[in-house]
């Protein structure tokens, strides 16, 4: 079961675009108080773009596609609130306990709802060092049919390593106004990519040639670089000191990107979290944005 908030709720009985947004990023990768003014400060930007913001999550064991505001103020403020990737799902379902979504997560829901287009930060990905901790992002990619907007991957993630997970299961990587993929943090990850897009005219129309040559049932990702990037020489000694900390401190599984995220958040006095933030509300507008014209695209077709 479905429960679909009331502006989610109007926005599909008037055919208005609706963009997915993720739950994780609040409960555990924003630390508080920001958490919660930045989820509702990238619900405003989407609805300012003229699409609806639908974030996603667990409330009492029910899955909510868009979240009233006490629900929100929950996900960004309780300490029970679990981060649930695909395999959770059915799980918190039933013991009636409260989740955030990850990026897989909330790909998922989304397509279930119909929706077409999410926001995030930085997709998951291969972690570096540890071979077989790869995010069941990159699985969810391979399985959904959705566009999601991001700044690359997440640069605490061997970065190589996801690009090449992502040709193998043939999502393709589309750069915004590059052939540079982004590093999340960083502008450039140092690695290229094949494709460029420069208009959102141009994603519908790749999105519409999938669907006639049946290639559109997985994830199409849209890199989109952040502008004003963290230092490179500060990025760089608190990923290496990180990583360190990572295995010092025995942190496994889906503890990993949270101890890292708020490691950054720290070590760099809030200018990671100055970065990320910029990030999520430029994927979110450029979301909105697509969101709008596949929406054109499908009323005249
Ligand atoms: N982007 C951000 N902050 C985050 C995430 C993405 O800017 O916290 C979350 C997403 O929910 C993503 C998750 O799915 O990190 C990846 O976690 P893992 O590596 O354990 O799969
Ligand atoms: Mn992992």
């Amino acid at each position: 079961m479905i429960n679909f908030s009331a502006e989610v709720r109007a926005a599909q009985a008037a055919g208005t675009p609706i963009v997915a947004l993720e739950s994780t990023i609040i409960s555990h990768g924003l630390p508080r108080p920001r958490n919660l003014e930045v989820a509702l400060e990238v619900e405003a930007i989407v609805r300012e773009a003229g699409a609806v913001p639908a974030t996603i999550a667990l409330i009492d064991g029910v899955v909510h596609v868009g979240l009233e505001s006490d629900e929100l103020n929950r996900i960004a403020n309780e300490d029970g609130v679990v981060k649930a990737s695909t395999r959770d799902l059915a799980v918190i379902e039933a013991t009636g306990n409260s989740a955030a979504t990850t990026v897989a997560a909330t790909a998922h829901i989304a397509h279930l709802a119909g929706i077409k287009t999410f926001a995030t930060g930085g997709l998951g990905g291969v972690h570096r060092g540890h071979s077989y901790d790869e995010s069941a992002d990159l699985i969810a990619l391979a399985e959904t049919p959705i566009i999601i907007v991001c700044a690359g991957v997440k640069s605490i993630l061997d970065v190589p390593g996801t690009l090449e997970r992502l040709e193998t299961f043939a999502v393709p990587v589309l750069g915004y106004g590059t052939n540079k993929f982004p590093g999340f943090y960083l502008t450039e990850s140092g690695y290229e990519i094949e494709h460029r897009v420069d208009s959102v005219s141009e994603i519908a129309a790749i999105w519409r040639n999938r669907f006639e040559l049946k290639t559109d049932d997985r994830a199409i990702v849209i890199a989109n670089p952040v502008i004003n990037q963290m230092e490179l020489a500060l990025h760089n000694a608190i990923l290496e000191s990180g990583l360190r900390a990572v295995d010092a401190n025995h942190i496994t599984g889906k503890a990993v990107t949270p101890f890292l995220l708020e490691y950054f958040h720290t070590q760099s006095k809030g200018e990671s979290l100055r970065v990320n933030i910029d990030i999520i509300k430029a994927n979110s507008l450029l979301a909105a944005q697509i969101a709008i014209e596949l929406s054109k695209v499908t009323t005249t077709q």
